[in-house]
């Protein structure tokens, strides 16, 4: 995974005298700390030579290769069994990252974002999909049986991953949105937005005084009452690390589309094909022109505007499409949808040695 600057990292090179930083692969860098390198005078170079080797102590025999075990097949997943080298699952296991950048600054930079549903209402699924790569995934509280309290376990189970949590509510309501906020979701995705009294109700629902009206409280966001951690930024303000992102997926958002995507406190809106052709009467036409070319409309003013969009895509060959198409983030399908695609094409390698 890509390594995300902050300004608070920069701040902290630029406190060691540090004026040139050696990265492998060009970083991620937030909008503040774009500007921070700038006043700090710090450059950064890209593919310097390799950090030198750390006095090492002896590598367990798995790391070294010597333990027998291939990684490959075994019945013990992609990881094998212990932490081979090149084997992106197990490396990541061995170095969670928990020291996250707030997920507005990555939404706010040119970063293409990719993640993945989930449907499946347990921390497990959460942590392990969180080591495979995506950079958030999405808990779908709207089409599955997911409570706020199971909510809550799950986005825990996210914690030692390099991956945010995002949650997609059931509907727009004061205890859904402050409550997923409050449980420590990193961003809000809204289904189901029509009008701008329902815009009005996220900012009241998701804001703190004056922009809206959400209460505070000792949550999981407030570390229980001990900290305002996850608020606290350069500025001091405390609405600055809430994300929604809303859905425009109603053939009413999009006669209020002008309008809907000037709202100030929205960063990124979300395409949803499935409800928004339904609702335009050619359900599941994905090639249909007349959906593509409102997908394409919706890209141009959002884009005009100033403001990030995202998509849902059946597969990753339909993600690479929208990115393709310049779209900033994609939803690729869920992980029980990505699983059932793995054991159809699997069952195919099969198919005639077994005989079916
Ligand atoms: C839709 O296709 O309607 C969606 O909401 C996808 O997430
Ligand atoms: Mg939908």
């Amino acid at each position: 995974m890509q390594k995300v600057l902050t300004r608070a990292d920069v701040l902290e090179y630029s406190r060691k005298g540090i004026k040139t930083i050696v990265l492998d692969e060009k970083p991620v860098l937030t909008d503040l700390a774009r500007d921070a390198l700038k006043q700090a005078g710090i450059e950064i170079r890209v593919g310097g030579s390799p950090a030198p080797a750390a006095q090492s102590r002896p590598q367990p025999a798995a790391a070294s290769g010597q333990s027998g075990q291939s990684g490959q097949g075994g019945g013990y997943g992609a990881g094998g069994t212990g932490v081979p080298e090149g084997n992106p699952v197990a490396r990541k296991l061995a170095t969670p990252t928990i020291d996250k950048a707030p997920f507005r600054d990555i939404i706010c930079s040119d970063k293409k974002l990719v993640g993945t549903f989930i449907g499946t209402p347990h921390p497990v699924i959460t942590e392990f999909v969180g080591h495979l790569g995506f950079d958030f995934v999405c808990i779908d509280a709207e089409h599955n049986a997911i409570t706020l309290e199971t909510l809550q376990k799950m986005l825990q189970g996210l914690q030692g991953t390099p991956t945010y949590g995002m949650v997609r509510v059931p509907m727009i309501g004061y205890e859904y949105i402050s409550g997923a906020l409050d449980i420590g979701a990193d961003a809000l995705l809204i289904p189901q937005v029509r009008t701008l009294q329902d815009i009005e109700n996220i900012r009241q629902f998701s804001l703190y005084p004056p922009l809206g009206r959400r209460g505070c409280g000792p949550s999981r966001l407030w570390d229980y009452g001990d900290g305002i951690g996850q608020l606290g930024t350069p500025n001091g303000d405390l609405n600055y690390t809430t994300n929604v992102v809303v859905q425009i997926e109603t053939v009413q958002a999009l006669e209020n589309l002008d309008r809907i995507i000037e709202t100030d406190f929205i960063d990124m809106f979300f395409i949803g094909p499935g409800d928004l052709s339904m609702d335009m009467g050619i359900f599941g036409q994905f090639s249909n022109p007349k959906l593509v070319d409102t997908i394409m409309m919706i890209r141009e003013k959002t884009a005009k505007a100033g403001k990030r969009l995202g998509v849902f895509a059946g597969t990753f060959e339909a993600a690479k499409n929208w990115f393709d198409k310049g779209f900033d983030m994609v939803l690729v399908n869920s992980e029980l949808a990505i699983m059932s695609g793995a054991v159809s094409e699997g069952m195919k390698v099969l198919a005639s040695t077994l005989g079916r």
